[in-house]
């Protein structure tokens, strides 16, 4: 599934640096797009929600601007969403519309892509397996194309990581694209981490699946058992900090890169999740070489789409 040995160099680079860290792709094997999918059903997670109203609202117009021929959707999951978008276009285009969701999670793209055929017989689906932080080749589409990244999924990135993702996909967009960034915004921190500190404990299943997956990826020796999930926002960087804390002294053997050590309240950073505002997602968008074109929010400032061009 995943690569073994980009996985070893990254994995060994992580816990080798200041802070420990792990890249937040390795959540998503099938079993971490489930519990992420749990995730985004919780009644403390407002960032689903907050979209779907939003898109609930907005496709018509975006669609509308946009006119788009095909779709293609960076960290796409299960789609859910993304049916708001679908249903515009092919009410536009009842010839006929392409979706290309990208997705670094194999099984669980493969069975959205199924789910999707069955009920939507005029879409010309192509699934691309891929990790959008390297290069990936698109099929042949129509065009114009709507680039989306939904979710907030630009959140796990920092700014220079970012910038770099929505550069790549710009530096793709023809004359005539156009691109949709989902962001999650700032608001009270009591919201945002009661949103990453679930009751039913959902969200530290999810980020101790990562220990799972490089567990199964590098015959690793983790007990996810053995960390505690801690997630905090850190206002001044305006980012939730998810964290695996060894609740003891422990070591771990990871093939290819030998026991690894950790003391009783040691942490790795498994992810950061930053929130934006119209002007610091304004910027991220300038800086990538785009150009906001219309911002939309709901009235309780949760969340934002924002659409843009070149
Ligand atoms: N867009 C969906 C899913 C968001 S979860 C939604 O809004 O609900 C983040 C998604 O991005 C997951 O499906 C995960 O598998 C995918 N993902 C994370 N890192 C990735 C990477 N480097 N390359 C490709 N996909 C990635
Ligand atoms: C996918 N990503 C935008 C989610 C987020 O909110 O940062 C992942 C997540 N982590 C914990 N809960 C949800």
């Amino acid at each position: 599934m995943f690569d073994r040995a980009l996985m070893l160099s990254e994995v060994r680079a992580g816990l080798s640096g200041h802070p420990r860290q792990l890249p937040s792709k390795y959540f998503y094997d099938e079993r971490g797009s489930q519990l992420f999918d749990e995730i985004t059903r919780l009644p403390e997670y407002y960032p689903t929600r907050a979209e779907r109203a939003l898109l609930q609202q907005r496709a018509a117009t975006i669609i509308s601007i946009a006119k788009p021929a095909t779709l293609i959707e960076l960290g796409a999951g299960s789609s859910d969403k993304t049916r708001l978008l679908l249903d515009e276009m092919i009410r536009a285009r009842p010839s006929g519309a392409t979706y290309i969701p990208v997705d670094v999670s194999a099984d669980f793209l493969e069975s959205s892509v199924t789910q999707l055929r069955a009920e939507y017989g005029s879409l010309t689906t192509h699934a691309v397996i891929a990790d959008f932080l390297a290069h990936f080749t698109l099929p042949a589409h129509p065009s114009p194309a709507l680039h989306a990244f939904l979710g907030s999924t630009i959140g796990n990135f920092t700014p220079e990581p970012a910038r770099q993702l929505i550069s790549s996909v710009s530096d793709r967009m023809e004359i005539g694209d156009f691109f949709l960034l989902g962001v999650d915004l700032r608001k009270d921190t009591i919201e945002i981490e009661r949103a990453y500190n679930d009751s039913r404990g959902v969200t530290a299943q999810f980020n101790r699946n990562i220990l799972n997956v490089i567990n199964d990826g590098l015959g690793a020796s983790f007990d996810p058992s053995l960390f505690e999930h801690n997630a905090i926002y850190n206002e001044r960087e305006h980012r939730i900090e998810m964290r695996l804390v060894s609740r003891d002294a422990q070591n771990v053997n990871i093939p290819g890169m030998g026991d690894v050590a950790f003391a009783a309240g040691d942490a790795i950073l498994t992810e950061l999740s930053y929130k934006y505002d119209r002007s610091s997602a304004t910027d991220l968008l300038s800086r990538s070489g785009l150009r906001l074109q219309e911002w939309f929010t709901d009235d309780a400032g949760m969340f934002a789409l924002a659409l843009a061009n070149r």
